[in-house]
C-alpha cells in the first residue's frame, strides 16, 4: 500500500515539487471516455460488454512462488551500451518519460526506487504455454504519469526497450485503462531481489491483466502518443508488427 504522506514526500523531493493531478476514477476520464467512443474503442467496448477491465488480477502467496522465474525472449540485451550500464549498477541510467506530457522526465534508477513501491504475488503467462508466479515490487506507473503529467490528447503509452530483434527495436505499447490500472507497475524488483538481467533489469513493465509478451522488459523510454500509427509497422508492438500477434491480450 503507498502512503500519501510518502507518496507526496518522495514527490516533492525528487520531481521539484510537482502537483499531482489525480486520476483515480479512470472511467471518468474524459480521456478515457473519448478513446471508447472512437473507432480505436471498438474493440474495447467488445471487451467490455464482458469483463471488467479495471479488475484486478489473482494475486498469490508467498507459498505460490514457482522455484524459478525463467526468462524467456531477449535474456540480455547485445551491444556496449547495455554492458556498460550493467557493470556500473545502472547508476548513470535513465528512464526517458516523454512525447505528450507536459512535463518530460528523466529518471534514475534510484529516483524511481525511492518512489512509494508496490509489491504483487502475480502469474504471468506466455503464449508459448508456460506460466510463472512471481514476486514483483515497483512503482506503479500511475505515479510517473501523474510527475509527467499526460496531455489531454495522449491515447496510449509506448514501451522503447534496450533489446532489439531481427525486424527492430522490441517496443510495446497499453491504453490508459491499463496505464492507470493499480497492478500496472514498472518493477525493479523480483522475488524480493533487484530484477535479474534475464528478466529485464534494471526496469520492466507489469501489466497483469494482458499476456507475457505485453510486458516489456530494459524499459527505457516511455512515450505518451495519440495513436500508435506513427511507430513500428503501427501495430503498436514488435510481436503486432511482425508477427500478428494481438494488440490487446487480455487475461
Ligand atoms: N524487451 C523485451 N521484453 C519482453 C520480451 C523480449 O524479448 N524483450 N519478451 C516478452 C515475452 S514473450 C515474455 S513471455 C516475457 C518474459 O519475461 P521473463 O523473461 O521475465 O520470463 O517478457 C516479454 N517482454
Ligand atoms: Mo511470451
Amino acid at each position: 500500500m503507498i502512503s500519501r504522506r510518502k507518496l507526496i514526500g518522495s514527490l516533492a523531493a525528487g520531481a521539484g515539487g510537482l502537483i499531482l493531478s489525480g486520476c483515480n476514477r479512470i472511467n471518468a476520464d474524459p480521456r478515457v471516455r473519448s478513446m471508447l467512443q472512437s473507432a480505436e474503442g471498438l474493440t474495447m467496448r467488445a471487451q467490455r460488454l464482458i469483463t471488467d477491465r479495471t479488475a484486478l488480477a489473482r494475486e498469490f502467496d508467498a507459498a505460490d512462488l514457482s522455484p524459478l522465474f525463467r526468462s524467456n525472449g531477449t535474456r540480455k540485451p547485445a551491444g556496449t551500451a547495455y554492458e556498460t550500464h550493467l557493470r556500473a549498477g545502472f547508476a548513470d541510467w535513465r528512464l526517458v518519460v516523454d512525447g505528450l506530457v507536459a512535463r518530460p522526465l528523466s529518471l534514475s534508477l534510484g529516483q524511481i526506487r525511492s518512489l512509494p513501491r508496490r509489491t504483487q504475488i502475480t502469474r504471468h503467462d506466455c503464449v508459448e504455454g508456460w506460466s510463472a508466479i512471481g514476486q514483483w515490487t515497483g512503482a506503479p506507473l500511475k505515479l510517473l504519469l501523474d510527475m509527467a503529467g499526460l496531455r489531454s490528447s495522449a491515447r496510449y503509452l509506448i514501451f522503447h526497450c534496450a533489446d532489439r530483434y531481427a525486424q527492430g527495436d522490441y517496443y510495446e505499447s497499453i491504453d490508459l485503462i491499463d496505464a492507470f490500472h493499480p497492478q500496472t507497475i514498472l518493477a525493479w524488483g523480483l522475488n524480493g531481489q533487484p530484477l535479474p538481467v534475464g528478466n529485464g533489469a534494471p526496469l520492466r513493465l507489469r501489466v497483469e491483466r494482458q499476456l507475457g509478451y505485453k510486458h516489456a522488459k530494459y524499459v527505457q523510454r516511455i512515450e505518451a502518443v495519440e495513436s500508435l500509427s506513427a511507430h513500428g509497422r503501427g501495430k503498436g508492438g514488435y510481436w503486432e508488427d511482425y508477427y500478428d500477434y494481438a494488440w490487446y491480450a487480455g487475461i
